[in-house]
């Protein structure tokens, strides 16, 4: 039997593992498949980070549960929380990868896609480390709720990113990563991107907080902001950065200082992608 199949303890496919694994070459295939003509903004990058961020981000320190560790997303329910919308997109994406590399887990797929995203997206050099195992089936799935719900506010905010260990500054570090992609009606049912740069990776997000102008949109579906020219939007969630005076000042340093965003963004994502990981300090 594989290394990797005894790690998860299902019988499976022999995969045996090489002796040196060339992450280099996964990072590799994944830059290959990231720019698509007719795909959004034209990558697949934003929605990479979306998934790497959504299979940690259940993660509970308390229990210990949730987390990157297994790929439980795999699987229903998982798959099927409403908060994981339109991620099959990005899910499937991987699959040829992991197929040409059967010895990489999905778990460390998931989270290496994100890194690889961000970097190739001209974002900092995020730390990542290998180790996490895919669980068999979705015993170990997370219930559903602990993903951020976009509509509420700054409690709720420090509610979700407390329980993964997270503190204020790390918590506005982390939401630079709106900058980003975009919101799309079928998935979350808000709708457009943040920025006029969706797949640059800069402190673009936090200048446009600060330095536009934030109004209601008048529509039909849930509460968002949007700019004047209609185009860029907030969501309740991006607006309590600026309505909260402990994580405003925060807003406002990134804003002017990328050099520091980007230290900061890279430390808080690294750490996100290692919570629960065995063997990744936390
Ligand atoms: Fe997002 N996020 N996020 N997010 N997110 C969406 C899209 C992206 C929240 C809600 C949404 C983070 C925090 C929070 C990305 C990355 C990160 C969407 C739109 C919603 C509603 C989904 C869609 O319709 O396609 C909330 C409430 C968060 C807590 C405040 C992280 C910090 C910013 C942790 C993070 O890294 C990315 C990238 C996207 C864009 C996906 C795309 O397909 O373009």
């Amino acid at each position: 039997t594989g290394l990797l199949d005894s790690l998860s303890g299902s019988p499976g496919p022999v995969i045996t593992a090489p002796a040196k694994p060339d992450y280099g070459a996964v990072r590799k295939a994944i830059e290959d498949v990231l720019d698509v003509d007719g795909y959004d903004d034209g990558s697949y990058g934003p929605v990479l980070v979306r998934l790497a961020w959504h299979s940690a981000g259940t993660y509970d320190k308390a229990s210990g549960t949730g987390g990157s560790n297994g790929a439980t997303m795999r699987f229903a329910p998982e798959s099927e929380h409403g908060a994981n919308a339109g991620l099959a997109v990005a899910r499937n994406l991987l699959e040829p990868i992991k197929a040409k590399f059967p010895w990489i887990t999905y778990a460390d797929l998931y989270t290496l896609a994100g890194v690889t995203a961000i970097e190739a997206m001209g974002g900092p050099t995020i730390p990542w480390a290998p180790g996490r195992s895919d669980a068999p089936d979705s015993t170990a799935c997370p219930p559903d709720g602990r993903l951020p719900d976009a509509s509420l506010g700054a409690a709720h905010i420090r509610e979700i990113f407390g329980r993964m260990g997270f503190n204020d500054r790390e918590i506005v570090a982390l939401s630079g990563a709106h900058t980003l992609g975009r919101c799309h009606a079928d998935r979350s049912g808000f709708l457009g991107p943040w920025t006029n740069a969706p797949t640059t990776f800069s402190n673009l997000y936090f200048q446009e907080l600060v330095n536009n102008k934030w109004r209601k949109k008048r529509w039909s579906g849930p509460v968002q902001y949007e700019d004047k020219s209609g185009e860029l939007m907030m969501l309740p969630t991006d607006m309590a950065l600026i309505w909260d005076r402990k994580f405003k000042p925060v807003v406002d340093e990134y804003a002017k200082d990328e050099e520091t965003f980007f230290k900061d963004f890279a430390a808080a994502f690294s750490k996100l992608l290692a919570l629960g990981v065995p063997g990744q300090a936390a």
